[in-house]
């Protein structure tokens, strides 16, 4: 059955999503797993970074986070008590290999072997990410992503994990959101290693990109029937007023977070305009380079969260009572699904599956013990409906993945922010599901839902 779209007497509508259809859920390693010395980890840059007084908010760190290290086996029941096909979550590289190069940490890798496992026999399709920001200090004391090595590195320690993990799982992620390490982590400096550099930057997502090829490579030899995957965060961007100088503005703006990475990697190159007006000499791009960047992939994933206005004096404010979440992200369901069509139509995308895609809300409203979450209902059913609506225009999309399960450590926010739908007590580290897991769980159960 395809998807459809059925009127009831009530005046809503039914949306109902392709047989098959993935719903599950996302985390990454840093943001939950706590246990940040445990069977031979080494500190990663974020170890780092936390440790510097005023680069989170909350003055917090990620030794405990979630303590899903310790709880996994809790934590794949509670995903299959409510029904999730799939689990995309991201390997410590500092677990696995904890000098960035070399020896390969057996124990380290010995936690992701049974967290695979536990997914399989909760019939949970796992979805790891080969790196979600946590570079190994000893790399970012040679230069991190600024250093070409880098590159060669990940693809070696990309290539243990494959050895250890290609006989079970079927879908091998390379980067997380290459915008985000390079630009918040070595121009903007928001983000851990904290370099505020656009030169840097550049040079960081050209040894990205060139990580992610090379990886690709080993994934594609380690276990060939597995699907080799990227995912790319996209903002779409529009001009905050008419004038000449925001529109020049968004025109770059949008180069360098919504072109960069998927450019390249479907075979258009980086955007050259936009390249030299930020000056970028692009003497890291060695000849063959870009040939192993866009060798092809079998999934695009998509993370999306909101639209952003860009101005040239960066003097936007949004207007006062436009809808936003607690960070101050608008909600605007309309981008996602334009922004779907676009990339189906620029790329020649094999298939899509939304990686991430969720808000942080004031969750201070209870029935009992359960927070209901009405608002981030309300996001995840408008978001999914922007979804069915781009598979009904022909976009290949096979799943929905909220950000997040649990509410977690949310970078340099820290532990403010809630992203979950599920609960977490950082005091007892209990799960509670909130009304959205609930509402997700048996929506997933019909596969599909009505909305208004
Ligand atoms: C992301 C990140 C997440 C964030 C989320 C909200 O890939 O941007 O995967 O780690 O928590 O995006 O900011």
């Amino acid at each position: 059955m395809s998807s459809s779209e059925i009127a009831s007497s009530e005046g809503s509508t039914r949306l109902t999503f392709p047989d098959g259809f993935i719903w599950g859920s996302a985390t990454s390693s840093f943001q939950i797993e706590g246990a940040p010395t445990t069977d031979g980890k080494s500190p990663s840059i974020w170890d780092t970074y936390c440790s510097v007084p005023g680069n989170i908010k909350d003055g917090s760190n990620g030794d405990v986070a979630c303590d899903h290290y310790n709880r996994y086996v809790e934590d794949v029941a509670l995903m299959r008590q409510l029904g999730f096909d799939a689990y995309r979550f991201s390997i410590a590289w500092t677990r696995v290999v904890p000098d960035g190069v070399g020896a390969v940490n057996s124990a380290g890798l010995d936690f992701y072997d049974r967290l695979v496992d536990e997914l399989l026999s909760a019939g949970i399709q796992p979805f790891p990410t080969m790196y979600h920001w946590d570079l190994p200090q000893s790399l970012e004391d040679n230069g991190g992503w600024v250093n070409r090595d880098t590159a060669y590195a990940f693809a070696d320690y990309t290539e243990a994990v494959v050895d250890r993990l290609g006989d079970r799982v079927k879908t091998f992620t390379t980067l997380n959101e290459p915008f985000v390490s390079a630009n918040h982590g070595y121009v903007v400096g928001e983000h851990a290693p904290g370099h505020t550099s656009m030169e840097m930057g550049l040079a960081a997502s050209h040894h990205l990109l060139l990580g992610h090829g090379l990886a690709g490579e080993r994934i594609r030899a380690g276990a060939p029937d597995a699907r080799l995957a990227i995912v790319i965060n996209f903002t779409p961007l529009e001009p905050a007023t008419d004038s000449e100088a925001d529109r020049v503005e968004t025109y770059h703006r949008n180069h360098l977070e919504n072109h960069w990475y998927s450019d390249p990697v479907f075979g258009l190159g980086y955007p050259e305009d936009t390249a030299d007006h930020v000056g970028w000499d692009r003497s890291e791009i060695q000849d063959g380079d870009m040939e192993i960047i866009s060798a092809p992939i079998d999934l695009l994933g998509v993370n999306f969260y909101t639209r952003e206005f860009a101005s040239a004096d960066d003097s936007f404010e949004l207007p006062e009572g436009t809808p936003q979440n607690t960070m101050g992200w608008e909600l605007h369901p309309p981008s996602f699904g334009k922004l779907l069509r676009w990339i189906n139509d620029r790329y020649d995308v094999p298939s899509i599956l939304i990686t991430e895609n969720g808000c942080p809300m004031p969750d201070n409203i209870r029935d009992e013990n359960r927070i209901v979450d009405d608002d981030r209902l309300d996001y995840i059913r408008s978001h999914m409906a922007q979804v069915h609506g781009a598979i009904e225009d022909g976009v290949p999309i096979e799943g929905y993945l909220v950000w997040s399960l649990f509410d977690n450590f949310e970078w340099a926010w820290g532990y403010g922010p809630t992203f979950g739908i599920v609960e977490v007590n950082y005091e007892t580290l209990e799960r509670i599901p909130k009304k959205s897991a609930l509402w997700f769980s048996e929506s997933k159960s019909q596969n599909g839902f009505e909305i208004s």
